[in-house]
């Protein structure tokens, strides 16, 4: 099998069956073998039943939030690609066509809003909290990535299958790229249009997710600066 898409959800219907639609359609022009995995946490609103209907696998996560999820959907995935995407319409599906002919560059390529060329379309809080995260990891962890938080990546499956990565939250993203640069992966990025989520709302929670980082920021920084892994 040539590509696993894993897509994490939590209550995504509305979004999820257009997500899986469209994206199959790319899939298919590119002529490739594939699988989707929706990796569930838990939703209530019908969203597994709207992703099978649109031709997705769906399994639950065992692990706890999107960090579990992603961790679920890399263990299940059989592709020799992986990538990995949101369900909210934000991560166009349309873009995997570029990240597929990015494989090349890198065992890891970005979907990146911050390079030149790329866009975000978020509020602008959440935009400013987005570029001092992205400031703050790259320069204390001194790694040549401009979007260091974007979960739209693109791995050859080796690369991650034999890393363990423990953040249970959307740091889990900081974690997998500093694990596979200190491996010796520099990754590639390619410039992105990241759009506002279509449907539902978001499952970003502030406060949690700052002591989160936080924490994952000191274990990133001891495995990069040598005294941990
Ligand atoms: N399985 C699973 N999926 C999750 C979990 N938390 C978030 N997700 C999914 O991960 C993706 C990113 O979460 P979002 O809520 O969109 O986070 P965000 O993009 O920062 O917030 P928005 O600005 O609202 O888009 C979405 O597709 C969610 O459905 C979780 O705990 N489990
Ligand atoms: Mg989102």
């Amino acid at each position: 099998m040539d590509l696993t898409l894993v897509i994490p959800a939590l209550n995504e219907a509305g979004n999820i069956g257009e997500l899986i639609t469209r994206a199959r359609r790319v899939l298919d022009h590119e002529g490739m073998r594939y699988e989707i995995l929706i990796v569930d946490g838990g939703s209530t609103d019908g969203t597994i039943a709207e992703a099978e209907r649109a031709g997705a696998a769906a399994i639950r996560q065992h692990g706890r939030g999107y960090g579990g999820a992603l961790r679920g959907g890399i263990e299940a995935a059989r592709g020799d690609y992986v990538v990995t995407m949101d369900s909210d319409l934000s991560h166009e599906p349309e873009f995997i066509a570029t990240l597929w002919a990015a494989r090349d560059r890198s065992t890891i390529v970005i979907a990146s809003r911050y390079v030149a060329g790329g866009r975000a379309d978020m509020a602008p809080f959440r935009y400013v909290l987005s570029r001092i995260l992205n400031a703050v990891f790259t320069t204390i962890l001194r790694i040549p990535v401009k979007d260091i938080s974007s979960g739209f990546r693109l791995y050859r499956r080796s690369a991650i299958a034999s890393q363990r990565f423990e953040a249970a939250d959307f740091d889990v993203l900081e974690e997998i790229l500093i694990r596979l640069y200190v491996g010796g992966h520099v990754p590639a990025e390619v410039p992105f249009h990241y759009r506002t989520r279509k449907e539902g709302k978001s499952h970003a929670k502030l406060f949690r997710f700052a002591i989160a980082y936080l924490s994952t920021l000191y274990r990133m920084a001891r495995l990069r600066y040598g005294r941990s892994g």
